[in-house]
């Protein structure tokens, strides 16, 4: 490796290892990286996995690929001979932004974990340039900039083919790059990442994101839409989704007729995996391109309907798209007819109209399309799924329940143990052996240390190290000077009310007005926050401004600053979680009960010896199952309590807000003098009033009990012993969350590869 880095640095820069810039050894690095990720043979077979997602949040690559290719020793080894650090090298790296939060990151684990199973499988998405905004802090509100993170040198490689994709009124080029996805010690898959030839990165001012919506041949793939659990129901997003979607089914029927396969007996030799509603024109799409090729109508139906699967990810009704047929006839016409005949056959069968694609108001449901013209729909939690098949998709699950199936989430290992927690892996390592790296229910074997005071002493200190780690990149990201003996109790996530960062909020205005009254807690506590709003949800956006200002008014207060703080991270991104994360102490996943669909943060905390402080919901019950109660920290309404408050309508914040003298004061504060003097009025306003008129996603109604639960763990972390005991338990027992078992079942139950 050291010659041919020296060879390249020579080349392209004529210099050596001895005398070139980091930024030019970071160059020769990826080159290097890439040239050998390209090489690894492609994971082959009979039949070929498709994953299409509209977001893949593959965060930056290359540790984590030098890591799978087997080179990342190596690689630091001749990068310390020559005076440099490969943790350095690696900032230089832009991180792509590919995805919003959960639903492209899992996206980029499964890559992963396909890859290294040795299954035949590829993700096929777009090739967003601006991404996901970047975030800037601005007057403690959020701020949007455009996020260019293509440089010269990239993972994408540019490919021969292209493909022509028909709007109504023009044409555009599709033209194709390439990210190779190396396995873990295995073989490769490949990202497929489309743009349109056409596309004009100058109508986008600097620091904005503003552009032209009519310049649809210039602006398709610029941008990812900033939703989150959330349907923005644009028309661009339609031209983007039936972009992505005519270009995969073009490749993969080019695919199969270079292999020579029978078209009629596509679902022997492909399967495609629908990631959420967003890809699901990709049914009618096939449909008429297989009838383009001579199918009958009911052969491509059949063929079709044997050929996709469903991945639901959420039930919040906001998120459920439904495209008015106006749209569909403005951008795709000719898609218009397939989709009225997919509904003319459900009509014909079923006489309950909730089961239509089409509905009276003349829109279509996507997820409907997906369930009768898909023959496999999974949720991705165990809680999740039943709530599907018994409320939200009740009536499709009495019509087909053997469509229905749960595949509870997961994340690489690769990326949130091996290269977050490098220190951790290591030490495991030494008490278990490397098997867990191959197999991640070997983490059990931890179970055997688990009265063994060096090794929870062990785990202590590394947790220490890690939270020196993150200190020194906060001070020199943020100019914040973290205190690292201080309980760390982290939130990062998208910013949502159902995901209640607001309640977490009342909390820290509860702990400033405790300690002001002059209760000092025994030990500093850190709380930290991380979020993106979406630019139009102005509620997500006022809570992030009542963050920023709390931590501004406590920043300032010397009573209270030496023992409490609130801190927020700037642009949290995959990077930004892989620092944070190996150094939290506690992971606060609390959704309202039924809301969070799974969740995969709680899985990369608990992996990392951070203990749980959440609510019965998505992949935490899960957790809990495993774990057992005593270590983690349950709390708040269950999930059916919750579903019969909003059947029953009785849910009254204002009634909480009268009754409870400290939540009046808690929510009052938001619009108190001391806030009043940092933040804007108008914002801290619409809050409280949200908040005490609305709370749609009931906060009030768990706060009490969550401020309870808190303080009890804060108690509980004196107990040094007890707590590492329920840390070692929690990195034991996370070995069911691992994205390779996940992927396992996914290929056992629903694709059904070699
Ligand atoms: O998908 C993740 C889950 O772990 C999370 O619980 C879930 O909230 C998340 C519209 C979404 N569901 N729906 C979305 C993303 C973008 C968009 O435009 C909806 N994201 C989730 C992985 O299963």
């Amino acid at each position: 490796m050291e010659k041919k880095l020296e060879a390249l640095l020579e080349e392209k820069f004529q210099k050596n290892l001895d005398n070139c810039t980091k930024e030019e050894l970071f160059e020769a690095l990826l080159i290097f990286t890439r040239e050998a990720a390209e090489k690894l043979p492609a994971n082959t077979g009979n039949k070929k996995l498709y994953y299409i997602s509209a977001e893949f949040l593959i965060g930056k690559l290359l540790s984590n690929n030098l890591i799978n290719l087997g080179l990342y020793e190596e690689a630091e080894q001749i990068l310390k001979k020559h005076g440099y650090e490969l943790c350095d090298i690696e900032e230089l790296e832009q991180e792509p932004s590919l995805g919003n939060g959960g639903l492209g990151r899992l996206a980029a684990c499964f890559l992963d974990s396909i890859a290294t199973l040795g299954l035949p499988g590829d993700g096929i998405g777009l090739n967003y340039h601006f991404g996901l905004f970047r975030q800037k802090f601005r007057n403690h509100k959020q701020k949007e900039v455009k996020n260019p993170w293509i440089t010269k040198e990239s993972w994408l490689m540019r490919q021969p083919e292209s493909f022509q994709v028909q709007f109504k009124d023009f044409e555009v080029e599709s033209v194709l790059y390439d990210i190779a996805v190396p396995g873990y010690e295995s073989g490769c898959g490949r990202l497929h990442l489309f743009d349109v030839k056409s596309v004009d990165e100058s109508i986008v001012s600097e620091d904005s994101i503003d552009f032209d919506k009519e310049e649809i041949r210039k602006n398709l793939t610029l941008f990812l839409y900033p939703d989150d659990s959330d349907d923005a129901g644009r028309k661009l997003r339609i031209y983007q989704q039936y972009f992505m979607v005519s270009s995969g089914a073009q490749l993969i029927l080019r695919e199969c007729e270079q292999k020579g396969y029978d078209l009629h007996k596509l679902h022997e030799h492909v399967v495609i995996q629908i990631n959420d509603t967003h890809p699901s024109m990709v049914i009618p799409e096939l449909i008429r391109l297989l009838k383009e090729r001579g199918f009958s109508m009911d052969e491509a139906i059949d063929t079709v309907s044997r050929t996709c699967a469903y991945t639901n990810h959420t039930i919040l009704a906001e998120a459920l798209e439904k495209w008015p047929m106006e749209y569909l006839e403005e951008v795709v016409p000719h898609l218009v007819p397939v989709i009225q005949e997919l509904d003319k056959r459900v009509r014909s069968r079923y006489e309950d109209e909730s089961v239509y694609i089409i509905d009276k108001d003349e829109r279509v449901h996507m997820a409907h399309m997906d369930i009768h013209y898909g023959f496999s729909v999974n949720g991705v939690a165990a809680l999740h799924t039943e709530i599907l098949k018994e409320s939200e998709l009740k009536n499709f699950y009495d019509i087909y329940p053997e469509k229905f199936n749960n595949k509870t989430n997961g994340i690489t290992f690769r990326r949130w143990l091996l290269h977050c927690n490098r220190q951790l892996s290591a030490y495991l390592e030494t008490l278990i052996g490397s098997g867990f790296k191959k197999d991640a229910a070997e983490l059990e074997k931890l179970l055997a240390f688990k009265g063994d005071e060096n090794v929870l002493q062990k785990l202590a200190e590394i947790k220490l190290e890690k939270k020196l780690e993150f200190k020194k990149f906060m001070k020199e990201t943020q100019d914040i000077e973290l205190d690292e003996n201080s309980i760390i109790d982290v939130q990062v996530k998208r910013l949502h009310e159902y995901k209640r960062q607001q309640m977490n909020a009342l909390y820290a205005i509860y702990k400033y007005l405790d300690i002001k009254a002059g209760n000092k807690p025994k030990r500093p506590i850190t709380m930290i926050f991380g979020a993106k709003a979406a630019p139009a949800y102005v509620i997500a956006k006022d809570i992030i401004h009542l963050i920023l200002c709390l931590q501004e008014l406590i920043e300032k207060d010397p009573d209270v600053r030496p023992y409490f703080r609130v801190l927020m991270i700037e642009n949290y991104n995959v990077s930004k979680a892989a620092k944070v994360i190996p150094a939290a102490d506690i992971s606060e996943q609390i959704s309202l009960a039924s809301k969070e669909a799974s969740g995969t943060g709680n899985m990369k905390f608990m992996l990392n010896g951070a203990l749980t402080l959440g609510t019965e919901d998505g992949a935490n019950v899960e957790i809990r199952d495993l774990v057992g109660e005593e270590n983690i920290y349950i709390f708040g309404k269950k999930p059916q309590e919750v579903i019969d408050l909003y059947a029953s309508e009785g849910y009254c914040a204002k009634d909480i807000y009268g009754q409870d003298k400290m939540i009046h004061t808690l929510v009052d504060f938001i619009t108190g003098d001391e806030l009043l003097e940092i933040g804007d009025e108008k914002s801290l306003t619409r809050l409280h009033k949200e908040l005490v008129g609305k709370d749609w996603f009931m906060t009030l109604l768990d706060t009490r009990e969550y401020i309870r639960t808190k303080e009890q763990v804060y108690a509980d972390y004196e107990n040094q012993k007890e707590w590492n005991e329920k840390v070692l338990m929690n990195i034991a027992k996370a070995g069911f969350f691992s994205s390779d078992r996940t992927i396992k079942q996914y290929n056992e139950e629903i694709w059904h590869l070699k």
